[in-house]
């Protein structure tokens, strides 16, 4: 849409004079814009429904979960705001069809997308756990499963192992060795289920880019990004921050020799997963750590694959191999994380 329509839609909420609208942050799925008024910046998201089929239970969960967050945390700055419309709407449908929803602008705060220092990414880990923590006596059986089996990697595999056979778009023959790859640790991918984990109330989504940190003394604010807050487990939330913010890589770096698991954040947001957690995760889940980091390296390899066979139909991409180069670089974490497999689980 237009900058006219998308200001236009901002002006439904409730928000007052909208002066400016422009494209914001750099999410794969959903399309993000920053809305300026007067005195308060707001966040508008185009929700992207091919992957959230039901977007209103997607905006139940956040109210739900951000109304639990608000009761532990006083300060403003620490839970996500949504905004609503005059009559209460927590979305509009814009004149584009798209499906908007707006929460604040989170001010005297920053994001980093991928912190180098391992204080910033303990930070991280932090927030990740402390939001567990607080979410552990909220009843997930509450929470609509916004995208079933998101993190059930088995289930990834199989998906993958059909695009394989359809091959629709005739890309097999380039990826046979990432197929053989996938292939050898099909085994692996059923560890985190067949260990039978607590449910908890999971993010599902915690890159580092999905924390806010205090402008000033780089303190965890805020968890934002919640649209696939399920029932999940605790390890797949600790091993998806870290296959993206441990990465000595971008997760779309295309050469390879700069990937690998850097040891040092991972143990800061080790530190910072179970400080936030307040010793609350079982010693099952503990020793799961790092099986959680190496499975969900491994599904989102399997993830990127599958698009890539599947003619890049989820994520957004930048050019034609984008997809493919992404998977690659997963795979190759994964095996350095098998290098380091032993100093992983100390
Ligand atoms: C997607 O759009 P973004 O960056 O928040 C994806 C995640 C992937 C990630 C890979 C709903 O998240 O699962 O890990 O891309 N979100 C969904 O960068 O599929
Ligand atoms: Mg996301």
């Amino acid at each position: 849409m237009n900058k006219e329509g998308l200001m236009k839609t901002a002006s439904s909420f409730a928000i007052g004079e909208v002066l400016d609208c422009v494209p914001f942050g750099n999410g794969l799925i959903n399309d993000t814009y920053l809305v300026n008024c007067t005195h308060k910046k707001y966040v508008l998201q185009a929700l992207n429904t091919n992957v959230f089929h039901d977007p209103c239970g997607v905006m139940e969960n956040i109210e739900q979960v951000t109304a639990h967050l608000e009761k532990k945390n006083d300060d403003e700055r620490s839970v996500l705001h949504l905004v609503y419309t005059e009559d209460g709407k927590n979305h509009v449908i814009g004149e584009d069809g798209k499906f908007y929803r707006m929460t604040v602008f989170i001010e005297d705060a920053l994001c980093l997308e991928k912190p180098d220092d391992p204080k910033d990414f303990y930070a991280c880990g932090f927030a990740f756990g402390k939001f567990q923590k607080d979410l552990s006596d909220f009843d997930a059986s509450k929470l609509h499963e916004t995208i079933p089996d998101f993190h059930n990697t088995p289930m990834r595999y199989e998906q993958l192992m059909e695009s394989v056979e359809k091959d629709v778009v005739g890309r097999r023959k380039q990826v046979e060795k990432e197929i053989t790859f996938a292939r050898e640790r099909e085994a692996f991918t059923h560890i985190l289920f067949d260990a039978h984990l607590p449910l908890r109330v999971s993010h599902n989504d915690t890159k580092s880019s999905n924390v806010m940190l205090d402008e000033k003394t780089h303190a965890a604010l805020c968890v934002i990004d919640l649209d696939t807050i399920m029932p999940g487990f605790s390890v797949t939330d600790f091993g998806d921050a870290i296959r993206y913010g441990a990465n000595y890589a971008n997760e779309d770096e295309s050469d390879l020799s700069l990937v690998g698991i850097n040891m040092e954040l991972y143990q800061a947001f080790r530190k910072g997963f179970l400080e936030g957690n307040e010793g609350s995760l079982t010693n099952e889940e503990v020793r799961l750590l790092p099986y959680g980091a190496k499975m969900m390296a491994l599904e989102q390899g399997m993830r990127f694959l599958k698009d890539y066979l599947d003619g890049d139909i989820y994520y957004k991409t930048g050019y034609e191999e984008h997809n493919l180069v992404r998977a690659r670089n997963q795979f190759r974490l994964v095996e350095d994380m098998e290098a380091h497999w032993d100093e992983m689980c100390a």
